[in-house]
């Protein structure tokens, strides 16, 4: 049996995680020296490939001087947290990149407490050394901190330190070693982290941390086996989260090796693999021995934080653009995400609307954008936060917020957000005229914001945000200080209409565009909500005015990404998806219901 080494590489956002298993993969020796590999290999998907972010945790494995090292590249960005929670129990040891600029950042905390909590011995990665603005050591003492302050053990607290440049393809022990290659690290990986405990002799025992779903195969478990073995053809005990013992067989049995899965006949303790045959296998669930079945402990779900509203699309422009477009194959296509995606939920409400429940705005736009490129259409709501009774109290979500920008915009930030509930909780001079603003917020006070936040720093600031626990509720929050510009006709817009509106506020659409009554096309400079008519052709008139036509100059619309959409609109919009567009409308198309809507509000407050 050949040694074998499970470890997970975990940071914040882009500190260049997926990248650094580039460099393992391919410095390892796994691929035969024909194959060529491109950028971020372990990105698989095309919305990961796209936005350069990974999505969803994945396992590779590599073969280095007789150790089989398997490697679990997870998501940084926030709302993908529950993910690496799950994969840290899998593995024995973590390598915890940060950036040398960057440093310390909220979904490093997040990710070093639940390591940390689990008793691993994390190996730091100071990454991106080759940065001109790069200072190692402060970050060496920035980590150090974190750990001393989430409870590190004496042991944890002498974590091993290796310099990297992942995109250069060195790693390091020390600053002033040669910039080489990966190997060190890799012998740092086989020396330092824990063997597998367990044996084959014991009795199986595994448990499933991912899944993926074949159309051939059916349902997928990837899992690792803490003890035993398990092989092709035999039959085992799958033990559910509530205890629940379903006896099946393995009808599959797949390894991993660099980006390939083939067809393995058995595995034996410390690996990972995936197995089929278990239609009901889910995240957490273990499969034993079916002669003394022991599974293991039950993994925590994070519970979502954000719902919002999927509903079938009723604007005028309904099924023009979609091929999937009633509440039947919505609902379908819901009931597919949730059979692999663990972290997400939905509810029907009514006749031709579900409720989605995830993690954050991320997790919702990307389920929205898959589906929207497979054809379907319909409309979402404004993002609400999921508010929850604890011992009586009502409760919502809160996040820690961290904002970099130049000094002299944090006091606009910080008013701002000081409206939207956020209770500044540090500020640090970060050198080169950049200021580190820190907050707590109710999850509320940020839907919506990153826009403003943009706005408010000339698009120089970097905003991130992680979840941090539920709170007492906290009041109203401000919202959107903008009103819409909203269609009163059905038609395509003219180039003279909307020449002639752009002095109101920020347009949306463009010449030729669909439009209806009742949509928004433009947000208005002033807070109420405006009708205006951008399908208004010109007056023809006898007298040709020289060239007044081509003199028409239009001021570039707003592009309405989903994201955008999202985040600006109010309860009284939707946002209207479809393959082709992204439309912002009014709830109520009608002009005079809606006013008679917007009345009875303003009376109830
Ligand atoms: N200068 C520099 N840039 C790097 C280095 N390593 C990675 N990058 C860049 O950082 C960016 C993010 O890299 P990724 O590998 O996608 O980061 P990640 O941690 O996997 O990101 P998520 O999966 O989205 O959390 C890319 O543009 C990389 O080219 C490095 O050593 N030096
Ligand atoms: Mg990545």
């Amino acid at each position: 049996m050949r040694d074998i080494r499970n470890i997970a590489v975990i940071a914040h956002v882009d500190h260049g995680k997926t990248t650094l298993v580039d460099e393992l993969l391919k410095q390892s020796g796994t691929f035969d020296d024909r194959v060529e590999t491109e950028e971020r290999m372990m990105d698989s998907n095309d919305i990961e490939k796209e936005r350069g972010i990974t999505i969803l945790a994945k396992n590779t494995a590599i073969d280095y001087k007789n150790t089989r090292i398997n490697i679990i590249d997870t998501p940084g960005h926030a709302d993908f947290g529950g993910e690496v929670e799950r994969v840290l129990k899998m593995v024995d040891s973590v390598l915890l990149l940060v950036d040398a600029q960057e440093g310390v950042m909220p979904q490093t905390k997040f990710v070093v407490k639940k390591a940390l909590e689990l008793g691993l011995k994390p190996i730091v990665v100071v990454n991106k050394i080759d940065k001109d603005a790069a200072e190692p050591d402060r970050v060496v003492d920035e980590v150090f901190d974190l750990f001393d302050q989430m409870g590190a053990n004496e042991e944890q607290l002498e974590f091993l330190v290796v310099y990297a440049a992942a995109k250069n393809g060195y790693a390091k022990m020390a600053l002033e070693d040669p910039n080489e290659n990966m190997i060190p690290l890799l012998d740092l990986i086989v020396s330092d982290v824990p063997a597998p405990t367990g044996s084959d002799d014991n009795g199986l025992q595994l448990q499933v941390f991912n899944l993926t779903f074949d159309n051939f195969i059916g349902k997928i478990g990837i899992a690792r086996i803490f003890n035993g073995t398990i092989s092709m053809g035999e039959t085992v005990v799958l033990v559910k989260a509530d205890g629940e013992k379903v006896s099946g067989r393995v009808s599959k049995l797949i390894g991993f090796k660099g980006l390939e899965k083939m067809d393995i006949d058995k595995a034996g303790h410390g690996d990972i693999v995936a197995i089929a045959g278990f239609e009901t296998i889910d995240v957490g669930d273990s499969l034993c021995d079916p002669k003394n079945p022991m599974p293991l402990d039950p993994m925590h779900i994070e519970e979502p934080t954000l719902s919002v509203t999927f509903a079938v699309n009723n604007s005028p422009l309904a099924g023009t653009e979609g091929k999937f477009v009633t509440s039947n194959k919505i609902q379908e296509r819901l009931d597919s995400e949730m059979n692999t995606n663990i972290a997400m939920q939905y509810e029907a409400k009514g006749e031709a609307a579900f409720e989605v429940k995830g993690r954050g705005e991320l997790q919702i736009t990307i389920l929205a954008e898959n589906m929207r490129r497979e054809g379907f259409e319909f409309s979402i709501s404004r993002p609400e936060v999921i508010v929850k009774v604890i011992d009586g109290v009502k409760c919502e979500p809160f996040e820690h917020l961290v904002c970099d920008v130049p000094d002299e915009f944090s006091g606009t930030v910080i008013e701002t957000l000081g409206k939207r509930k956020a209770v500044m909780s540090n500020m640090v001079p970060m050198g080169d005229g950049q200021t580190r603003v820190e907050f707590e917020i109710p999850a509320r006070g940020l839907i919506g914001y990153r826009g403003q936040f943009l706005t408010d720093t000339k698009g120089e600031g970097v905003m991130n945000h992680s979840f941090l626990e539920f709170r007492p509720y906290s009041g109203a929050v401000t919202s959107r200080m903008n009103g819409a510009l909203v269609s009163m006709e059905q038609g395509e817009a003219v180039a003279y209409s909307i020449f002639n509106l752009q002095d109101r506020g920020l347009m949306y659409i463009k010449p030729q565009d669909k439009v209806y009554g009742g949509m928004v096309i433009g947000e208005h400079a002033r807070a109420n909500d405006l009708d205006v008519n951008p399908v208004k052709a010109k007056q023809q008139s006898n007298v040709r005015s020289s060239g007044a036509d081509e003199a028409i100059k239009l001021i570039p619309p707003i592009d309405m990404s989903l994201e955008h959409a999202l985040e600006w609109i109010e309860d009284d919009e939707l946002v209207e998806v479809t393959p082709i567009s992204i439309r912002v409308r009014k709830r109520e198309l009608d002009p005079s219901l809606r006013r008679r809507l917007e009345k009875q509000k303003k009376d109830l407050k």
